[in-house]
């Protein structure tokens, strides 16, 4: 293993110029919003590969880089998981999600139909890698690798969304039939489900807002 370092390569930027990139990316990141009401219009395939890519650049436990990043365009693939995720979903609505979580979901006006799933372009898969495998097929252990996937998610969904695409972070629980569908090995369980693509004309999104600043920030 190669354990030099190496110079490190960053750019100091003026305080003016700090000051502007950093209100700017504020204001476009204020400006995404999940989206439930997808067009099918096409979307070039570049702008995804360049998302996971970015995705992919996050920093991660040990570099261990624990994500796979499976991207579902076929019709007939997107069919069998919208089927298989409502079949769960219905369930969960139905008679597994207590009252209080219910009452907690009412103001996003969700149900257990997810026409998004066949709607939407792209559904970008994200795998966790709980454990590597190596070419002996021993296992290799993996640190951290929530926080890591979670950051990777957090790159992807801001290069998709400063790409002008909708997204949205979905969760079908519980969400093993991924794996069968799209032939995934062992060592990886899925993370997170975001389909990609412009919103529907007539899409719409609840009237939420975020937390202002002074209640998520404390400073010492
Ligand atoms: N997985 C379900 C329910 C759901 C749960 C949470 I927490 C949300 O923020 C949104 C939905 C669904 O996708 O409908």
């Amino acid at each position: 293993m190669d354990h030099r370092h190496l110079p490190l390569q960053f750019q100091r930027l003026e305080p003016e110029q700090q000051l502007s990139e950093s209100r700017r990316f504020a204001q476009r990141m204020a400006e995404r919003r999940t989206v439930r009401f997808f067009s099918d219009e096409h979307v070039p395939f570049e702008l995804i590969a360049n998302a996971i890519q970015t995705a992919a650049l996050a920093p991660s436990g040990a570099n261990q880089q624990p994500w796979h990043f499976v991207i579902v365009q076929d019709p007939e693939i997107k069919r069998q998981i919208r089927a298989a995720a409502e079949a769960e979903e219905k369930l969960s609505y139905e008679h597994r999600m207590p009252q209080d979580w219910l009452d907690a979901l009412a103001p996003l006006g969700t149900d257990w139909h997810k026409p998004f799933l066949e709607t939407a372009p792209y559904l970008i898969v994200v795998f966790r890698l709980d454990y590597g495998l190596a070419k002996d097929n021993r296992k290799i252990k993996h640190y951290y690798v929530q926080e890591s996937v979670g950051i990777a998610c957090g790159f992807l969904l801001a290069a998709l969304h400063l790409a002008g695409l909708a997204t949205l972070t979905h969760t079908p629980s519980p969400m093993g039939f991924l794996t069968e569908i799209l032939g995934r090995p062992q060592n990886e369980r899925p993370f997170l489900l975001i389909p990609v693509g412009y919103p529907a004309a007539d899409a719409t999104v609840p009237a939420i807002t975020k937390k202002p600043l002074e209640d998520v920030m404390t400073r010492l």
